[in-house]
C-alpha cells in the first residue's frame, strides 16, 4: 500500500510520520523515510540542525570519540567527501557537518524549526497520533518517532536565591551562539562531569578567577586529540566499508574501543602499570587495557588507582589532588570523562577547587554563591549540572497513549520498553536510542543508524502488509526489562550515583537505563525479532 493510500484510508492524516528532533537521529530518520516514500514532518525546538551540537556551544565542547567514526555511514559519498580536521572534532565543526548533511540531502524543507512538541496523544479509533506544538499547531500522523536525544532536557538545580543573582548565570547547553565575554571575570562553575571537565580549562584561561564547585570528583583521561593526519584519513576512507561493518559488531560501536583479551588480575603489578602507562593518553586506553574492568571490582580498582596516581603526579598541591580523586565509585561506572588539560588547570593560581560535598552550596546570593562555610563573589555562574537524561526529553512532550495513560505514569517506577524501541500501551511510538537500548553506552552514531534502519524497515513492512498499528506486547516488554536488568546486575555499573540510574535528579526512580550487552549483541537481537515477523509486537490492520 502506498502512503497516499494510507492517507486516503484515514482521512485525517497530515503526515505518515512525525519525527521530533533534528539532531543526528532525526535527520537520518527523515532522509531514510523520505527515500522510502513516506511523508514526514520533523519538529525541532532549536533554530537549526545538529541537536546536541546545536545546543552545546560552551567553551571546550568537543566529541569524545574519533570523528572518523562519529559520523554517518549511510552514504559512502558523504563519508568520502567530508573532511574532519581533528581526530576529535570540536562543536563548531560538528555543527558544520550537521548543516552540510542537511544541505546535501535537502532536509530543511521538511523540518519545522523553533517548534517544540508539547503534546502527543494516541487516537485509538483512528489509529493515529495527534501532535501539538508550542506554536499552537496540531498535526496528525500514523507514526510518531522520538529522536529527542538522551541528554537534551537540561538540569538546573533549584538553589534558593538564583533569581536574585545580579551577575549572569547560564547552563552549559544553553550557551549563546554569540558567546559571552568572560575575560577578567570572576567565574563560578558548578559541576565536574564531562561538560565541566571540558569547560574548566577554557574558562580558567579567561577568568580573573575561577571557582570550581565540585560535588563528586570524576575520573578523567587525557584526550589524544590532534590534527587529523592526511595519511590516516586516506587509510580510513579506503577501508571505510570494512571498518564500519566491524564497528557494528563490537561492544561499543567503535573499532578503536575494543578491550584486550586479558584480565587485569592475570598480570603482575609492574607489568600492569606499564600497560596502563602505555595506554594513558590513547583513545580507549586505560578502559580497554583489560577485559574485566566493568565486571570485577578488584580489576577495576587497579585502573581506578592508576588514575588517582596520575592525578597525584599532575596536581602539585597534594590536598587539591586528593579532593580531585574519586574514591567512592569504580572507574567507568559513571561516564568516563575525556579532557584537554583538566587536572593541570588546578595548578593555576587563578583556580580554586571548592568541595561542595564537604561544604554544601546553601544559596545563590545577589553577589555570588554561598556555601555553609564561605561566600564567593562572582560575575558569571555556569551550571555544568547535566540533564534529566533519557526519560526527561520524552516526558516533556506530554505523551498520552491508549486509554489516556500518560507515559510519565506508566514509567513512574522507571522506563519500561521492549528493545528500547517501543513501550506497551503506546502504539506506533518509536524511540531512537531510548532507555533499554545501548544508547549512551555506545558510539551514538552507530546506535542511531541501527535504530533508524530498524524502525524504517518496520514501517515499510507495516505499509506492505496493511498494518495500521504496531505495539509492543506486555510479556515481551517485561521479559526485555528483566533481561536489561540482569545484564546490568552482572556489572559494576549500578555502583555509582550516575545519571545512568537517574541519581542526579531528585525524586527520579533509581533504574539503570541503558542496555549494557553491547551494540553487536543488541543488533543481533533486534534483527532476530524482525526476522521472526516482529516477534513481541502486536501488528494490527
Ligand atoms: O552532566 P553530568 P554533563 N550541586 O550529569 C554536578 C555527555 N557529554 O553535562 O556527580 C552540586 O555528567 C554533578 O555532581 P554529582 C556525556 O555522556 C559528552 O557533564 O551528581 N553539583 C556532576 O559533577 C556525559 O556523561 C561530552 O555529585 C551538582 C555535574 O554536575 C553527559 O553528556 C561532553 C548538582 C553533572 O555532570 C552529561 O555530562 C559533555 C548540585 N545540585 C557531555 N547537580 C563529549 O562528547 C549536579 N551537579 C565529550
Amino acid at each position: 500500500m502506498s502512503c497516499k493510500d494510507t492517507r486516503e484510508r484515514v482521512g485525517a492524516l497530515d503526515f505518515d510520520v512525525v519525527v521530533v528532533g533534528a539532531g543526528f537521529a532525526g535527520m537520518y530518520m527523515l532522509h531514510r523515510l523520505r527515500g522510502m516514500g513516506f511523508s514526514v514532518r520533523v519538529f525541532e525546538r532549536g533554530g537549526g540542525v545538529g541537536g546536541t551540537w546545536y545546543w552545546n556551544r560552551y567553551p571546550g565542547a568537543r566529541v569524545d570519540g574519533p570523528s572518523m567514526q562519529y559520523s554517518y555511514s549511510f552514504s559512502p559519498e558523504l563519508e568520502q567527501e567530508w573532511r574532519w580536521t581533528e581526530h576529535f572534532a570540536a562543536q563548531p565543526e560538528l555543527e558544520r557537518y550537521a548543516n552540510h548533511v542537511a544541505d546535501r540531502f535537502g532536509l530543511r524543507r521538511d523540518i519545522q524549526f523553533d517548534t517544540a512538541v508539547t503534546s502527543a496523544t494516541w487516537d485509538d479509533t483512528q489509529q493515529l497520533w495527534s501532535i501539538g506544538t508550542g506554536r499552537g499547531d496540531t498535526v496528525t500522523a500514523r507514526w510518531f518517532v522520538a529522536a529527542t536525544g538522551c541528554l537534551s532536557a537540561t538540569n538546573v538545580p533549584g538553589f534558593p536565591g538564583l533569581d536574585t543573582f545580579k551577575g549572569r548565570w547560564l547552563h552549559t547547553s544553553r550557551w549563546p551562539k554569540e558567546g559571552i565575554d568572560l575575560l577578567g571575570k570572576r567565574i563560578g562553575i558548578v559541576g565536574t562531569g564531562s561538560t565541566g571537565i571540558q569547560a574548566i580549562p577554557e574558562l580558567a584561561a579567561e577568568a580573573a578567577h575561577l571557582y570550581v564547585f565540585q560535588r563528586t570528583p570524576a575520573y578523567s583521561l587525557p584526550s589524544d586529540n590532534r590534527p587529523l593526519e592526511p595519511e590516516f584519513e586516506q587509510d580510513w576512507k579506503r577501508r571505510y566499508r570494512e571498518l564500519r561493518q566491524a564497528a557494528r559488531k563490537t561492544w561499543f560501536g567503535s573499532v578503536a574501543f575494543v578491550a584486550a583479551e586479558r584480565s587485569a588480575l592475570e598480570v603482575p603489578e609492574d607489568e600492569r602499570d606499564r600497560i596502563y602507562e602505555a595506554a594513558w593518553g590513547k583513545y580507549g586506553g586505560v578502559l580497554t587495557a583489560f577485559n574485566d574492568l566493568t565486571v570485577n571490582e578488584a580489576a577495576n580498582e587497579t585502573a581506578s588507582e592508576f588514575v588517582r596516581k596520575k592525578i597525584r603526579q599532575i596536581v602539585k598541591d597534594p590536598g587539591v589532588a586528593e579532593k580531585l580523586s574519586p574514591r567512592d565509585y569504580p572507574i567507568a561506572t559513571k561516564r568516563i570523562c575525556i579532557d584537554n588539560g583538566y587536572y593541570e588547570t588546578f595548578n593555576r593560581p587563578n583556580v580554586t577547587l571548592v568541595d561542595v560535598k564537604a561544604d554544601p552550596i546553601q544559596a545563590i546570593t545577589p553577589t555570588g554563591l554561598r556555601t555553609a562555610n564561605a561566600a564567593y563573589d562572582l560575575d558569571v555562574l555556569v551550571f555544568a549540572t547535566g540533564f534529566d537524561a533519557m526519560t526527561g526529553p520524552l516526558f516533556r512532550m506530554n505523551i498520552t497513549g491508549r486509554n489516556g495513560v500518560k507515559l510519565q505514569d506508566k514509567w513512574a517506577a522507571g522506563p519500561r520498553t521492549y528493545l528500547g524501541l517501543a513501550t506497551e500501551g503506546f502504539p506506533n511510538l518509536f524511540i531512537i536510542a531510548g532507555p533499554g537500548s545501548p544508547s549512551v553506552l555506545s558510539n551514538m552514531m552507530v546506535s542511531i543508524e541501527q535504530h533508524v534502519e530498524w524502525i524504517s524497515n518496520l514501517l515499510d513492512h507495516a505499509r506492505n502488509t496493511g498494518t495500521d498499528a504496531v505495539e509492543a506486547k506486555r510479556d515481551a516488554e517485561d521479559a526485555w526489562v528483566d533481561h536489561v536488568n540482569a545484564v546490568a546486575d552482572d556489572t559494576l555499573y549500578r555502583r555509582a550515583n550516575s545519571w545512568y540510574v537517574g541519581a542526579n535528579i531528585p525524586g527520579k526512580p533509581r533504574v539503570f537505563m541503558p542496555y549494557v550487552a553491547g551494540v553487536g549483541t543488541y543488533r543481533e537481537r533486534c534483527d532476530a525479532v524482525a526476522a521472526a515477523g516482529y516477534d513481541g509486537f502486536r501488528l494490527q490492520s
